[in-house]
């Protein structure tokens, strides 16, 4: 580590207090150009016992930037990991008001719930399929609290890789009778189609994702327990909404998931 515990605790506060007040901040990195992955999962941490220290429960980890088209449109190069809060989860078809937030962007999300551990290292997709208690269809609303959505790694791990809101509906279903490479994915805004894909996008297979999650915790001696909830990344770019917007998003299999930006 590269920053001492004050520098820590001071950069967690600075980037959650610009996520409640919804204000946007300069990347970290500019100030602390030689903070490293631990200094940055670091301060993600510090800002997830923020919120359980003000009792927020934690509902949830994220895989992001898991697919090409995601490293593509934000120049980045490898997945980062993160958490949602029970205060993030929005009701499926709900309004979802634009005070709050600095400039969201969605992104539709295989995501999946565990019923048995998973440890790292090792971990591989068949762990994951054996360890896979239903998939069920998601939108991310992330919101970078870093000005222009423009960060690094290190920045936006720190930021808990922009986590906002997110969306649950469809229908739940086993995986057993899921091909969750080639589910394919309709993104539509306004009714219009704005983005597709299949879920081989994310790493070749959605659980690749939690195979890495499974990876990158167990290298800190950590594991996934039994019964999480986890969202594998955004199959295709992120598309930004204003107050008005409607979206939808559509999976083979297991129905839609839709929400309203006023
Ligand atoms: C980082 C978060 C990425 C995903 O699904 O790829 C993410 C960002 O793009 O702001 O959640
Ligand atoms: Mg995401």
């Amino acid at each position: 580590m590269a920053l001492d515990q004050h520098t820590i605790a001071r950069l967690a506060e600075h980037l959650e207090t610009a996520e409640l007040q919804a204000r946007d901040v300069t990347k970290i990195t500019d100030d602390h150009p030689g903070m490293d992955w631990a200094d940055a999962y670091a301060i993600q941490e510090a800002i997830r016992a923020r919120k359980e220290a003000r009792g927020h429960r934690t509902v949830g980890l994220k895989c992001g930037l898991t697919s090409y088209a995601k490293m593509k449109q934000m120049g980045v190069d490898s997945p980062v990991f993160g958490f949602v809060s029970d205060y993030m989860a929005c009701p499926e078809g709900s309004t979802i008001p634009m005070a709050g937030l600095i400039h969201p962007k969605v992104e539709a999300e295989i995501c999946i719930v565990t019923k048995a551990p998973l440890t790292g290292p090792g971990c591989h997709v068949g762990a994951v399929l054996a360890a896979i208690d239903f998939v069920i269809p998601g939108v991310e609303i992330i919101d970078s609290r870093y000005r222009d959505f423009k960060f690094d790694l290190k920045s936006v791990i720190a930021d808990n890789t922009s986590a906002s809101r997110f969306v649950t509906g469809g229908r739940a279903r086993r995986p057993d009778d899921l091909d969750l490479r080639t589910l394919g994915v309709v993104l539509e805004k306004n009714g219009e189609i704005v983005a597709m894909a299949a879920g081989a996008a994310v790493m070749g297979h959605p659980a690749a994702a939690v195979a890495a999650l499974a990876n990158h915790l167990g290298a800190r001696g950590q594991s996934i327990p039994a019964g999480t909830f986890i969202m594998t990344g955004g199959v295709t770019e992120a598309i930004a909404v204003q107050a008005g917007d409607h979206v939808n998003v559509r999976f083979q299999d297991l129905g839609s998931v839709s929400m309203r930006f006023a």
